[in-house]
């Protein structure tokens, strides 16, 4: 087989670049190692910035995100008993969040493929990355069944998230990795109740951090800070529901509807970069190139940008004869990439309960808080970091 662009990965970040690079009339195959099915199944992300959704739009998605979607003007930060609301509307200017969940973008990325007669194979197994910095074409190749099958190309993306091969092939003396990891994780549960809360609650608690948030108005997502070592088999729904009640305010935790879980999942919390995000004809993005701890709820945004450049970067190539774009595409993305980073990392470390942390610590953070609350300027920087920094 033969493409322009062959993309490793059909997640958000793949399905995204393949849909928008087939609009201008680029040549695209998404390669994805699961099944569909298995793809839509994965709960992940629920808040996207106003910048993901315009790239929804563009690529022609946007009809039932902005049907089904919430535009979310704040959210609170839970302490001490009480709720403070960040107003993301008064202090970004008037920018907003989406609530809209990753399983239903991901599920109008594939009608948006399916409609084009795109090329997206699934099940893929043993995917390579051959050429990738010769001076002879790069291709990729893959295994189904007995069958080893070739696609020539111009360029790889490597949009395979964390756990993907593509980062795996940049050499080690030239591959820079940055990573942090935190001495807890998410215990995630999806339940078809109304959620608690219209809009999305942080929660910082003695016993841990909690965060209440939402898929629709039937559809709630709730999650608590575990330490690493527990298993979800540790966590029946009742233990879940009862530990949730601990970490909010009485008001809320009163008004909490509880029901069976449909879903339920623990996420280590992880930070991590890798530089650069080219080498030679292969571009990593997303996930496959950088992790957040999702209590910014920056993954996937931090994934839109990198699409975004590397969407203009490839139009400008192969339709303007100009390759600016990709030649800077590595230190573009990244310098979003890191304050995205930032932006996570100081979240998370204000919100939750350190194993390790000694009393100087602790009021420190209640400092960090206290001062966010009483400072229009602290609060601007929330706010413009949430709802998505500029492309
Ligand atoms: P994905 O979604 O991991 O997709 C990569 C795809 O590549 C496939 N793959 C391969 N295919 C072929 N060959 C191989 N060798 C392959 N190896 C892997 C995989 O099967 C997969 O389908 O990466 P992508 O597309 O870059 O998307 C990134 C997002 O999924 C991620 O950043 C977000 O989910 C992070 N995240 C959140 N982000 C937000 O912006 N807002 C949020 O509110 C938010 N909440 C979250 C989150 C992530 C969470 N978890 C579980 C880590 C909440 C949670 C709990
Ligand atoms: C979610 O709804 O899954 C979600 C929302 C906000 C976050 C992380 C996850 O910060």
């Amino acid at each position: 087989m033969k493409t322009q662009v062959c993309i490793i990965g059909g997640g958000p970040s793949g399905l995204m670049l393949s849909q928008l690079l087939d609009l201008k009339g680029i040549d695209t195959i998404v390669l994805e190692r699961q099944s569909r099915e298995y793809v839509l199944g994965r709960i992940r992300a629920g808040v996207l910035e106003h910048g993901f959704a315009d790239l929804m739009r563009e690529a022609q998605c946007g009809a039932r995100m902005d049907m089904e979607g919430e535009i979310h003007e704040g959210f609170f930060i839970a302490h001490d008993g009480e709720m403070t609301r960040v107003d993301l509307h008064k202090h970004s200017g008037g920018n907003s969040v989406m609530v809209y969940g990753q399983t239903e973008l991901t599920r109008d990325l594939y009608e948006a493929r399916d409609k084009m007669n795109s090329k997206v194979i699934h099940n893929v197994e043993d995917v390579k990355l051959h050429n990738v910095k010769s001076d002879e074409s790069p291709y990729v190749s893959y295994r189904a069944g007995d069958e080893i099958i070739r696609i020539d190309c111009d360029y790889i993306i490597g949009a395979d998230g964390f756990h993907g091969v593509s980062r795996k092939t940049i050499p080690g003396d030239v591959l820079r990795e940055y990573e942090k990891v935190y001495p807890f994780g998410w215990l995630g549960v999806l339940s078809r109740t109304k959620p608690v809360s219209p809009e999305l609650i942080y929660a910082k608690h003695e016993r841990g951090f909690a965060l209440c948030s939402l898929r629709s108005q039937v559809l709630s997502r709730y999650y608590i800070q575990v330490p690493l070592t527990d298993t979800v088999e540790d966590w029946s729904d009742e233990d879940f529901w009862a530990e949730l009640k601990r970490r909010l305010p009485d008001e809320v935790a009163e008004r909490l509807e509880t029901g069976p879980s449909i879903e339920k999942s623990i996420a280590p919390l992880r930070s991590f970069v890798a530089e650069p995000m080219r080498y030679g004809n292969l571009f990593l993005a997303g996930d496959a190139a950088h992790i957040v701890p999702p209590t910014g709820a920056r993954g996937l945004n931090s994934a839109a940008s990198d699409i975004y450049y590397l969407y203009h970067a490839m139009v400008d190539h192969y339709l303007n004869n100009d390759d600016q774009g990709l030649d800077v595409y590595s230190q573009k993305a990244l310098a979003r990439v890191w304050k995205a980073q930032r932006f996570s990392w100081w979240m998370t470390n204000m919100l939750h309960r350190y194993p390790d942390s000694i009393d100087y610590d602790q009021r420190l953070q209640q400092i960090e808080m206290e001062y966010l609350f009483s400072s229009d300027a602290a609060m601007a920087s929330l706010a413009e970091n949430y709802t998505g920094l500029p492309f």
